[in-house]
């Protein structure tokens, strides 16, 4: 006989219920059996699911399920990580579904859920399927907790058709006596913490082998990372913000603070705030496994430094292993983040995430409060919160200090010769040339499936982001070479100018160009003219990604239009491309390169899913799609007598000011572009 596995308080309502054995329901449930299946409606189609032999759970239970899951703590990455072989080890999908709804109402939820949709984007028998925007589960992560009660109360009164969305104001956290808080549009982006979620579900820490060690995973874990901190400092600018400080002395008040407003709907907590001029403190909480003293923390800081120096890192048997010039930099973000890789835990530490860890639970170091962790204590939150840009840019600093001993780039490992680059344009309708266009849009976003609604159908909550017309690059170039050649156009920006106003030296802009595409040219003979359009980046993923429904088994969903949305979340947000820039114009350098594919080129075949934010996430089940260090050009300090960026340039690069002009005006949703 099958009975209905209850779909508890974040499974919302699509419409169908699985039919699974009677001994896979929890204990609680099992006399509801017959109950349960009436609350979810006659008329739910049902997947029946078939009984396996379960292996036990044992230790992934030690999570409770009303407690906050963090990819920082060592312990529930452990967990994690034995959850992930469990679903990986599933014979087939019929297993893999039976496995899931056994676990559904036992695991932690936030837990089943990562747990879940790793092995769904790492199993082969899955990888077609999508996996539901992580807003849409746990929008508690995501949006100001007020929303709620309202969204309840509109649901519960208003028929469906006749709700209107609920606005969320854009600065909920701060006022502007807090100077910090001209960022939060950046820090509080849903799209931006989506992807960093995203990102770490793709690059997980713990967990089989061939999951974790990924194509250059480590060089990623430092690119992206570098990315985000070169995009933040570019917005800081716009808002008239000195560049972000690193965060070096582990001692010293952190002058800048932190209140979430947001309730965590699995802990029934909210989370908590860091207040002004908090210190770092010795973490010792039982409950979470975590000791760890912060002279420690630093230690293992001085031993990476010390290794950076030397050129050179011990592994767990003591041997010395080299930080070669190409692959240094993949070895040190495994050492620094860090992951299994690690060739040394025990000596290097666990650095950047134990960072995260002393960082989140900063009001809480010894559990005296039975408080847990702050936002900086989950990668879905974490980019919330000004501290992280801090941690962030120490751990970058850190990278930088082995790039700046590796050999400088020479002439020829830059230029591409015969190849010159003419022109840049950059056009955005209805305005002169090689100006970006920014300004607010409001969003509107589903939250029913995330919430635990008797009443049937969508609430919408509305809230507003940074947005930028559409443009195009216009780009020629002359190949003088007596053949067709392939190249990789490299489109970056930079500030012009330094927050002082002066310009900028190559060492200092290198660190401020944050990429903006990256894709393959072929090039005949004489002239090339390259377009471009800038919802093509491989930086991004497209806007709909982001907030689109994805549920195709909603009535309406047009099936054709979401697969080509569909899968993967990983990637910078497409709206968040274009830094915010200032109402008066705010000077920025357009580069371009064209490189030469030969050095470029990584032999494998791409099509497919989720090859659209490859700079940022890589390429699902394949290499790294660019064969230079992450970050080329600017990944190194500059040849000798190079002092600036005119000088930098060898003929198959060239720069064109540009200006980013902002209108303060909101545009409404499905309201045209400016
Ligand atoms: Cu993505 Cu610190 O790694 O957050």
């Amino acid at each position: 006989e099958p009975v209905f596995v209850p779909k508890g308080d974040n499974a919302g309502d699509n419409g169908f219920v699985f039919a699974v054995p009677d001994t896979y329901l929890p204990d609680q449930y099992r006399p509801l059996g017959a109950l349960l299946t009436t609350r979810f409606g006659e008329d739910s189609e049902k997947i029946p699911v078939k009984k396996i032999s379960i292996p036990p759970l044992g230790e992934i239970l030690n999570i409770k399920r009303d407690e906050n899951f963090s990819l920082f703590l060592e312990k529930h990455r452990h967990i994690a990580g034995k959850l992930i072989e469990i679903f990986m080890k599933m014979r087939n999908t019929e297993d893999l579904l039976s496995m899931a709804c056994y676990c559904r109402d036992r695991v932690n939820p936030y837990l089943f859920n990562y747990a879940f949709s790793v092995a769904l984007l790492n199993r082969k028998d899955t990888k077609n399927l999508s996996v539901p925007s992580f807003a849409r589960l746990f929008p508690d992560k995501y949006v100001d907790s007020k929303v709620f009660t309202r969204a309840r109360e509109e649901a519960k009164i208003v028929p469906e058709g006749s709700r209107t969305p609920l606005v969320i104001p854009k600065d909920f956290t701060a006022s502007e006596r807090e100077e910090e808080q001209r960022l939060s549009y950046f820090r509080e982006d849903l799209g931006a913490n989506l992807h960093h979620w995203h990102w770490h579900l793709v690059y997980p820490l713990n967990g089989e082998r061939a999951i974790v060690a990924k194509n250059r995973r480590g060089e990623l874990f430092y690119y992206m990372h570098q990315q985000i901190i070169a995009r933040y400092n570019f917005e800081r600018l716009c808002n008239k913000l000195k560049r972000v400080e690193r965060l070096t002395n582990f001692n010293e008040p952190i002058k800048e603070a932190y209140f979430p407003k947001l309730d965590s709907v699995v802990a029934s907590r909210a989370y908590p705030a860091r207040v002004a001029n908090q210190k770092m403190q010795n973490v010792d909480r039982a409950v979470d496994q975590v000791r760890l003293d912060v002279d420690e923390l630093k230690r293992w800081g001085d031993r990476v430094l010390d290794a950076i120096q030397k050129g050179t890192v011990i592994n767990e048997k003591g041997q010395t292993i080299e930080l070669g010039e190409n692959d240094g930099i993949d070895t040190l973000g495994n050492i620094i983040e860090s992951s299994v890789l690690s060739p040394n835990r025990n000596y290097y530490g666990d650095l950047h995430n134990m960072g995260h860890v002393m960082l989140a639970y900063i009001h809480d170091p010894d559990h005296r409060y039975l408080e847990t962790f702050g936002v900086m204590g989950d990668v879905a939150t974490a980019m919330r919160d000004p501290v992280f840009y801090r941690w962030h840019a120490y751990i970058d600093d850190i990278f930088q200090q082995h790039k700046a001993t590796l050999p400088r780039y020479t002439i020829d490992q830059l230029n591409y010769s015969g190849i010159t680059v003419r022109d840049i344009e950059v056009q955005s309708q209805g305005t002169s040339s090689n100006v970006f266009n920014t300004f607010w849009q409001q969003s509107d976003v589903d939250l029913s499936r995330g919430m635990d609604f008797q009443e049937k159908g969508s609430v919408f909550i509305r809230f507003t982001h940074l947005q930028h017309q559409p443009f195009t690059y216009k780009i020629t170039v002359n190949n003088a070479n007596p053949a067709t050649k392939l190249g990789t156009c490299r489109i970056f920006l930079a500030p012009k100018f330094d927050e002082s106003g002066s310009t900028w030296t190559f060492r200092h802009q290198r660190l401020m160009f944050i990429e903006l595409d990256k894709f393959t040219v072929t090039l005949k003979q004489g002239a090339n003219t390259i377009t471009r359009a800038s919802t093509q980046s491989t930086v991004t993923i497209p806007f709909e990604r982001t907030f689109r429904d994805l549920d195709t088994r909603r009535p309406g969903a047009n099936t054709a239009e979401l697969d080509q949305f569909n899968f993967c979340g990983c990637g910078w947000p497409q709206h968040l491309l274009i830094p915010k820039g200032t109402v008066e114009g705010m000077a920025g350098e357009l580069f371009v390169m064209i490189s030469n594919y030969e050095d470029d080129k990584v032999d494998q075949n791409i099509d497919g899913v989720c090859s659209d934010a490859g700079s940022f996430c890589g390429i699902k089940d394949k290499l790294y799609p660019d064969r230079r260090s992450m970050g080329y050009p600017f990944d190194r300090l500059p040849r000798e007598g190079v002092n600036n960026l005119q000088q930098f340039l060898t003929p198959n690069m060239r720069i064109r000011d540009v200006s980013i002009t902002f209108k303060n005006r909101t545009i409404k949703p499905k309201e045209a572009f400016v």
